[in-house]
């Protein structure tokens, strides 16, 4: 999959130039035509359920895909190909080429606005953490585990709930770096962890698959932001964020977009009842 993204994304390059030269485009929907061309866009997820999944069989599912998906038939693009990626590796992913567009729940928040071109909101949720069965260290906020000298903390790298952890206070060596949701169940039950925080979606979907009676979701971490997500773009692409936006208002206001996000448990409301503006310049 690597390898034809490369390939596709030399091949995609060579056409912009050539549309750009011979004046058939401006160099803004070169983007989009070059998608057409390759035939699909390379969209990076983190398989983290429900927002984004990858079946055994390599179908890829969740609500950002799906949306995604969607939007990129109406605009042209017949499919898309998806490769997994750590939340803090995804910018630096997309910025360097190797993916056309981010899909994956990247909430939104200032200093991520400032690096890539955002859609318009997705995909809304509040966070979580995975304890014990009854609490033990009696965890609600972040705080509560800085002001434990002994609590861990697990979280994705360069994620939301790893940057809440630091900027509350807990010490660099107690906000442990999970790679994804398996193992942060996995190190909670065997006590390795004290709390493991995700959405409250994500956190929800892997303590109804584990089954263990001794397993307990705090949510909402009390003071963390909800935050949303959109399709996050490179800076330069504006034209192909703008065209996507515009199926996206399309999808939202057929209802269209409540019946591919609902089924997952988002709010399609939530979704609508914000904007990029707003939480771009959230604190
Ligand atoms: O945007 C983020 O950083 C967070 N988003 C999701 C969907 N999961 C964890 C991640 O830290």
């Amino acid at each position: 999959m690597k390898k034809l993204g490369i390939l596709a994304g030399v091949a995609g390059l060579a056409v912009s130039t050539m549309l750009i030269a011979s004046g058939a485009r401006s160099a803004d929907d070169a983007k989009l035509e070059q998608l057409k061309q390759q035939g699909f866009a390379r969209v990076a997820i983190a398989n983290e359920p429900p927002y984004t999944a990858v079946a055994a069989d390599g179908k890829v599912s969740g609500a950002a895909p799906d949306v995604a998906r969607e939007i990129f038939k109406r605009l042209g693009v017949n499919d898309i190909v998806a490769s997994i990626s750590e939340y803090g590796a995804m910018i630096p992913g997309l910025q360097a080429g190797r993916f056309d567009v981010v899909t994956a729940g990247l909430f939104m928040k200032p200093e991520r606005c400032a690096a890539v071109a955002y859609s318009e909101p997705v995909l809304c949720d509040a966070e979580a953490m995975l304890v014990k069965k009854g609490n033990p260290k009696g965890f609600k906020s972040y705080e509560d585990i800085a002001k434990d000298t002994s609590a861990t903390v697990g979280a994705p790298g360069g994620g939301t709930e790893e940057k809440l952890a630091l900027t509350a206070g807990v010490p660099r060596d107690r906000v442990i770096v999970v790679p994804d949701g398996q193992s942060g169940l996995k190190m909670v039950q065997d006590g390795r962890i004290d709390a493991y925080s995700l959405p409250v979606l994500s956190i929800n979907d892997l303590i109804k698959k584990a089954n263990d009676p001794n397993l307990e979701v705090i949510a909402p971490v009390q003071g963390a932001p909800v935050y949303c997500d959109g399709a996050a773009f490179k800076k330069g692409d504006e034209a192909l964020r703008d065209a996507y936006d515009v199926e996206l208002a399309k999808l939202k206001k057929s209802g269209e977009f409540a019946k591919i996000i609902e089924p997952y448990g988002f709010s399609a409301k939530a979704a609508m009842s914000t904007t990029r503006e707003k939480l771009c310049a959230a604190k």
